[in-house]
């Protein structure tokens, strides 16, 4: 055969296979839309960053972060035309999460309608960038000609942080935001109190804290609150009432229901005293937490009071102020009490402006479920968690009109292990093993949504801290299965794919292990073809 013609084929072979060879370009969480196109961008190691509209500026000041730091880049930023990278306001894109990005010959541009979505695009330009970083005496950047069209699937896409069982300083905390973020994550859920531990400071009730050695500040919490929405965070902190309070009650022992009153239990141990619902100071001082962390947090937040694994049968059921209260109310279930002691409870709430979330809980909490625990207002949006119950909830609220989050206990309990004796190995009570595969595809293999489920928000991942002593091994936890569930809450169901999921993670892994983030090795990703 001729030289040439022989040349040719091979770069005919050659570019046909990569052309069929489906590029993930190192994107976790997958886009809704990538063009890609023939040919190569060639980046400058001195980047200018523009932006149209000053609302960006801290869209670029994001990106120039990564950029330095993880790519050793130089960023100016400048009001110039011609900037290497653009950030360019349009009205046109509908979700304010959403954005496009384009590669091009003459530079990179991201256009969003908002703030959130230039934020994303230029972390989706981060990714991008790390992925395709020059390797060995290469200092060229080099990046395919692109173009992304991009916006979310969910609008709540969230992971739970559990300072109540293990406290986490307030710098482990803003770490673990900027690398959530990273991966389009827009809700932290801070799990403030337990009867481990009462871990936000309240000036009218001194005592709460008095019992822990460590605890957030007013002033400390405010701060992590600016922290996370300028990184396009909302924190979401929870009161967790009217179980899981023996460490509010080892400080307001009258608080206590009367059933138990008497009896000594030890802090940390206890998990099934309640608090009373028929003592009018229990609404007081939940009033006065309530108003105080309307000061802390913005007007028109969400807050999250809990309502889960109360004993019932075990405290108000055997109690006779109990039994006094449903006798007035003329409830013939003690049960019934929690609509009652949650009415009232949530009127605060709203009285101050928050949003309220609870737990969804049934009333039985084996199959075949029927009922909630009590008939929750309609504007309580619900957290479904139960193991075997996240279809059921999902069909029960289609019909209610209750907007449900998804943090199933088979799929998103970032608390059990990833593999057969793997962490945590203190504190397992047995917990189920629930590998990556099975974090990325059990919403796909249950058939989790329908169309039209619009009532179902978003996903999350939830790292309760019983074995979780400190933010190394809360990383190491979530990670990589939290990049499952980024991509749950983000990438439309059409373009799912494990596969994808599993070419991209190396590249994500690799800059993980490079900030210093510890995770498990998926070995079993390796192995599976
Ligand atoms: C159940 S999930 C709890 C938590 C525990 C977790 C342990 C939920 C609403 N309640 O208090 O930490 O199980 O996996």
């Amino acid at each position: 055969m001729n030289k040439h013609l022989c040349l040719l084929s091979i770069a005919c072979i050659l570019a046909a296979s990569m052309l069929a060879r489906p590029n993930h370009h190192g994107l976790i969480p997958y886009p809704s839309k990538v063009v890609e196109h023939r040919g190569e961008a060639r980046l400058p190691r001195l980047c200018t960053v523009s932006v149209s509209h000053s609302d960006f500026a801290v869209a670029a000041e994001l990106l120039g972060e990564r950029l330095q730091n993880d790519l050793s880049l130089t960023v100016r930023y400048s009001n110039k035309d011609n900037a290497t990278i653009r950030f360019l306001l349009d009205r046109n894109i509908a979700s304010p999460e959403g954005y496009h990005l384009a590669i091009t010959h003459k530079g990179i541009t991201i256009k969003a309608s908002d703030v959130r979505g230039a934020r994303y695009g230029a972390f989706t330009l981060a990714r991008l960038m790390y992925h395709y970083r020059p390797v060995g005496m290469n200092r060229v950047f080099r990046l395919p000609l692109l173009q992304i069209e991009d916006s979310p699937r969910f609008e709540m896409r969230a992971l739970l942080l559990d300072p109540a069982r293990n406290f986490l300083p307030v710098a482990d905390v803003e770490g673990f935001i900027d690398r959530m973020s990273y991966y389009k994550f827009n809700t932290l859920h801070l799990h403030l109190t337990d009867d481990q531990g009462w871990r936000v400071q309240i000036a009218t009730h001194p005592k709460l804290t008095e019992a822990s050695k460590r605890f957030y500040t007013a002033n400390e919490l405010r701060h992590l609150v600016r922290y996370a929405a300028r990184r396009g965070v909302e924190i979401i902190p929870e009161v967790d009432v009217p179980g899981h309070t023996a460490a509010m009650l080892i400080a307001y022992p009258d608080l206590r229901c009367d059933f138990l009153k008497d009896s000594v239990f030890v802090l940390g141990k206890t998990d099934n005293v309640m608090l009373s619902a028929a003592n009018e100071r229990t609404y007081q001082v939940l009033d006065d937490v309530l108003r105080e962390l309307a000061n802390i947090f913005p007007k028109g937040s969400r807050i999250h009071l809990g309502g889960d694994e109360s004993a019932i049968e075990r405290n108000w059921a055997k109690s006779a102020e109990h039994r006094l209260l449903m006798q007035r109310l003329q409830m013939d279930n003690p049960r019934q009490l929690m609509a009652y002691f949650f009415n009232r409870v949530l009127a605060s709430a709203r009285n101050y402006g928050f949003r309220p979330m609870l737990w969804a809980e049934l009333d039985n909490v084996r199959m075949p479920a029927q009922e909630y625990l009590f008939n929750y207002p309609k504007d309580v949006e619900l957290i479904t968690w139960r193991w075997g119950l996240t279809p059921k909830c999902i069909e029960l609220t289609r019909q209610t009109g209750h907007r449900l989050l998804l943090a199933p206990g088979e799929q998103a309990y970032l608390d059990y292990p990833q593999w057969r004796g793997d962490l945590p190995e203190l504190n397992n009570w047995g917990m189920p093993v629930t590998p990556l595969q099975r974090s990325y595809c059990f919403d796909l293999d249950e058939k989790l949504y329908q169309a039209g489920d619009e009532h179902i928000m978003g996903v999350m991942g939830t790292l309760w801290a019983e074995a979780i002593p400190n933010i190394h091994r809360a990383y190491y936890m979530a990670y990589p299965r939290a990049l499952a569930l980024a991509e749950m809450g983000w990438t439309p169901l059409a373009q799912r794919s494990w596969n994808r999921f599993c070419e991209a993670l190396p590249s994500v892994l690799h800059e993980l292990t490079l900030s210093g983030v510890p995770y498990r090795v998926p070995f079993e990703v390796y192995e599976r073809k």
